[in-house]
């Protein structure tokens, strides 16, 4: 046994990061010096996964009968969460993204995009309840409209439909076999499309979002992957313009934005792009725990469009509208992360994020 894990390491240390491919469009600067894509992590030597795979991350760890992914990217170098891996239930390359779902005994049933993981069975609902419910719980009137940019595996839906005052649930996701393997394989998640308000657009939401009437939604929730391959437009400046513009005043844009731990920079220019867009409103970073997303921590951009009147913005933490429900008979759980009193504590920073943020967020 000793032998293995010293012929394993000396393979690892042997292996060579592989090259991140050249990509055309840039990021915002901060993003640029610190990261390039998900491609970019190790592998083994003599291994021949693509990078960027599910099968790079699985020929990490390789012993015995056991397989293993590993979640490698140049946005958390030198670190990567693994899962033991007891079956691969679906492997494809749609027009965007490599896509795969793995059954694992720890997790449940996982979704891996590009290599990086997107949702797991058994945590996914902390990070979908606080992307849904921060920003419309904060909302100083009952939310009619929102919708959801990316989000794909119905999660967020799942959780917007718990609020009997929403008309329309709009979904803008570019890549339709995401929305296929979660009906397929996350029947707890693709509930949220069995929902008469949802209306679903597989499209690039930059366009949809750039085409909406100015001033529909109360809501907007970007539930995005990491900023690298499709969905890096979605951290940058031209986009969160547009969701201003299709924001109603004093609706609420809520965005996924990365962790603490790991992408400080990014976090704070992400900040300081907003606050240069929501003039007069509001820009706050709140966050959630979650054990299969890269150090255990992801944040939220929350961001108030001013009411327009001159009054100030209100404060995104103080929850303003009533718990979401339960709707029956579609097989919802009742709510298992979020509450008032959790919505209130995801505003309140660690020392070293909230001196790193003072001088961008408005709270
Ligand atoms: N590091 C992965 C971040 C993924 C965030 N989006 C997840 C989508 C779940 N609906």
């Amino acid at each position: 046994m000793r032998a293995l894990v010293q012929r394993l390491s000396q393979r690892l240390i042997a292996a060579r990061p592989a090259r991140a491919p050249q990509r055309a469009a840039p990021l915002y600067r901060a993003f640029r010096t610190c990261a390039s894509t998900h491609t970019s992590g190790s592998s083994m030597a003599g291994e021949e996964a693509a990078p960027g795979s599910l099968e790079q991350g699985m020929a990490v760890l390789k012993a015995a009968n056991e397989s293993w992914f590993t979640e490698l990217s140049s946005l958390w170098p030198g670190t990567g969460l693994s899962i033991k891996v007891d079956e691969v239930l679906f492997r494809g390359r749609s027009d965007f993204q490599d896509v795969a779902v793995v059954k694992t005994q720890a997790f449940g049933t996982v979704l891996v995009l590009d290599g990086a993981i997107q949702c797991t069975d058994r945590d996914e609902f902390s990070y979908q309840e606080m992307i849904a419910h921060l920003p419309t719980c904060a909302l100083a009137r009952a939310p009619k409209r929102a919708l959801v940019v990316g989000g794909g595996d119905g999660g967020v839906l799942r959780e917007l439909s718990r609020h009997a005052s929403l008309e329309e649930i709009h979904i803008a996701e570019i890549d339709g076999m995401v929305i296929d393997v979660a009906k397929k394989y996350f029947p707890q998640m693709a509930v949220g499309y069995s929902d008469p308000r949802v209306k679903v657009h597989v499209c690039d939401g930059i366009k949809f979002v750039q085409d909406a009437p100015e001033g529909h939604y109360d809501v907007i929730v970007v539930d995005s992957s990491d900023p690298v391959g499709p969905a890096e437009v979605l951290f940058q400046k031209p986009f969160f313009e547009a969701m201003h513009r299709a924001l109603a005043p004093g609706g609420i844009v809520c965005t996924q934005a990365e962790s603490l731990w790991y992408h400080l920079e990014i976090i704070k220019s992400l900040a300081a792009m907003c606050a240069e867009v929501f003039v007069g409103g509001g820009v706050q970073y709140g966050f959630t725990t979650i054990p299969t997303y890269p150090s255990g921590q992801i944040g939220f951009m929350v961001c108030t469009k001013a009411a327009g009147d001159g009054s100030a913005p209100p404060n995104a933490a103080e929850p303003r509208q009533p718990l979401p429900g339960t709707p029956e008979g579609r097989g919802y759980t009742p709510l298992r992360y979020y509450s008032q009193e959790v919505h209130r504590a995801a505003f309140v920073l660690p020392a070293f994020g909230k001196e790193a943020l003072a001088g961008s967020l408005t709270y």
